[in-house]
């Protein structure tokens, strides 16, 4: 397909969604290159994800795990079907409507995920710890028409309200009020529904980005989308199976979340554990628990349980996958050693919905990203947009079966270049087409004339065994334009000193190009991260910036 193909009929009554995509010369090109992934006109992806395994004959299978209760594929439905019933006969919902979601992961969550979605409306999920002033961003950016949200986020929720003049009603769950969802769920005939004959094209999902520098962009996802992402990624180099038992800690409004934990599983008709918490503690005690055999959280998760491994038998993980941001080596390694597994590296995108360079288990190699998904192309380009040869320093730019559509937003002309989605990231491809990243483009140090990237010094640092976390950043310098400054939390039991500054220079030294090393070291107790497991480096920055500012004028 090319971007000129014509849409096949919406089934929106609320045009809102199609009206505000991009103009179609700003669209990525969109390729579907495998016979996988090739969708009829007419689809809504619950029918394939949920609907599909109970008219099959598999309802009994288990769908959602938690500490109190087990949900079937077949009860799953049910609950589907019954919020959206009330969706459509008692809150007005129609086709094209958005709806917000707002929760921690739980089955009510993803229940209420796919009702949205089979009833024809348009998710927006917030992540549960925003504040009202961030929930009332998308809320009007959308022009979201209703919200369902759990009542322990009433509070944040109801002092957004004031600021969403299309926001009709918000019906909460859990707090056993007589106006609560469970109680308009639990109406005679609601039980069964006919899912909304959307077409392939018709948006079903914004994803807001995180919005670390500016104003969070909303990221417009079709149906086609949900299930191209399961059937690249999922199929070719996740590959679960019906008997994986998944788990994870990211939240379902950030589509890592979405993907590894309802969307991945549910394509291979296996379930998924939702602890109540899922805290790197909280996640160990739920693997040994559960059983659990396929993981998805970030980098950082995974080195903070190594520390604790030994009191806990996961044994049973067969899948590890990590995103969010570079998979250090030793990172890797480490776990490798006290596993067995290795962790699958990928880079995802809000606006590509899920990991489009990763490889399978057999293809790792251990401190690169990996390869193009299938169905994804990748490339590294220069400053112009043209291809650079192998082994050199550029921008990632991809293609595949999903791509980058902002809800009105004048950026699109950014993220987009000749068709290609341009993610802001500096990679080199090697010899073998397998991708390494460099850094953020904006992050890269530029010190004395060398271009440092801050996360591979943050590797050769994290291998130390000194080392619990770090960040590395550019300081401004009068003589070098930018000086490398580390951030670094010492593992327990180890003093920041002169002589651990110095140890620790020389093992960078050691370890990679002598004037990447960090000239300024700093010892924390935390680093500042997003709750989608970032590293926040401009916060970082700030914090060197006025640090240094302060030293001068004292
Ligand atoms: C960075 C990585 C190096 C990179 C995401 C998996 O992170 C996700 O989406 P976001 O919109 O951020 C995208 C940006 O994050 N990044 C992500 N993964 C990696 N950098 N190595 C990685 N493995 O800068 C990218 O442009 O928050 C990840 C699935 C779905 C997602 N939304």
């Amino acid at each position: 397909m090319t971007a000129s193909a014509p849409m096949t009929p919406s089934a929106h009554q609320d045009t809102f969604a199609r009206d505000n995509l991009p103009p179609r010369d700003q669209w990525p090109e969109f390729v579907f290159s495998l016979p996988e992934l090739q969708y009829p006109a007419r689809l809504n992806c619950v029918t394939e994800l949920l609907d599909n395994w109970i008219t099959t004959g598999h309802g009994d299978r288990p769908c959602l795990i938690t500490t109190n209760e087990t949900l079937s594929y077949a009860q799953l439905a049910e609950r589907v079907n019954r919020i959206a019933n009330v969706l459509t006969r008692d809150l007005g919902m129609v086709p094209g409507h958005r709806v917000l979601l707002r929760a921690p992961n739980s089955p009510m969550m993803v229940a209420a995920y796919l009702a949205v979605i089979k009833a024809g409306g348009v998710v927006v999920a917030t992540m549960p710890l925003l504040r009202a002033k961030e929930i009332a961003y998308p809320l009007t950016k959308a022009k979201i028409y209703l919200g369902l949200c759990d009542a322990r986020l009433a509070d944040e929720m109801e002092k957004a309200r004031p600021a969403a003049p299309d926001l009709t009603k918000v019906v909460y769950w859990g707090h056993g009020a007589p106006d609560a969802l469970e109680a308009l769920m639990d109406k005679p005939g609601y039980e069964s529904f006919t899912a909304c004959d959307t077409a392939s094209d018709d948006v079903c999902l914004i994803g807001f980005t995180s919005g670390t520098t500016g104003e969070p962009k909303g990221t417009m996802h079709f149906h086609r989308d949900i299930m191209a992402t399961c059937d690249s990624y999922g199929r070719n180099v996740l590959r679960a199976k019906a008997d994986d038992r998944f788990i994870g800690s990211p939240p379902l409004a950030f589509t890592f979340g979405l993907g590894g934990l309802v969307l991945f599983p549910m394509r291979a008709g296996a379930s998924t554990i939702l602890p109540d918490k899922t805290a790197p503690d909280d996640l160990l005690v739920a693997i040994a628990q559960h059983r659990a055999t396929i993981c998805f959280t970030a980098p950082t998760a995974y080195r903070a349980i190594l520390g604790k491994i030994a009191e806990h038998d996961i044994s049973s993980l067969r899948i590890c996958v990590s995103a969010g941001e570079a998979l250090p080596k030793a990172t890797f390694d480490a776990w490798e050693a006290a596993t067995g597994v290795k962790i699958l590296d990928g880079i995802g995108a809000t606006e590509m919905l899920h990991i489009f360079i990763g490889s399978p288990v057999e293809d790792i190699r251990p401190g690169a990203t990996g390869k193009p998904v299938p169905g994804y192309q990748a490339k590294v380009i220069d400053e112009s947009g043209h291809e650079v040869p192998p082994g050199t320093i550029g921008r990632l730019a991809v293609r595949g079966p999903t791509g980058c559509r902002y809800l009105a937003d004048a950026r699109q002309r950014k993220y987009v270049e000749n068709g290609w989605n341009v993610t802001g990231d500096t990679y080199v491809m090697d010899a073998d087409g397998c991708f390494w990243y460099q850094a953020r483009s904006d992050d890269m140090i530029v010190s004395a004339g060398y271009n440092i990237a801050g996360p591979e010094v943050e590797s050769a640092l994290l291998a130390h065994p000194a080392v619990a976390e770090c960040g590395v950043v550019g300081l401004k310098d009068e003589e070098r334009g930018q000086i490398v400054k580390a951030y670094i939390v010492l593992q327990t039991g180890q003093t920041g000193d002169a002589a651990m500054t110095k140890a620790l220079q020389d093992y960078v030294k050691a370890t990679i190009a002598p004037f990447k090393y960090p000239r300024a070291i700093e010892y924390v107790t935390g680093l500042p991260r997003t709750q989608t497991g970032k590293l926040q480096r401009f916060e970082l920055r700030e914090i060197a910036a006025k640090n240094a500012a302060q030293k001068m004028a004292s």
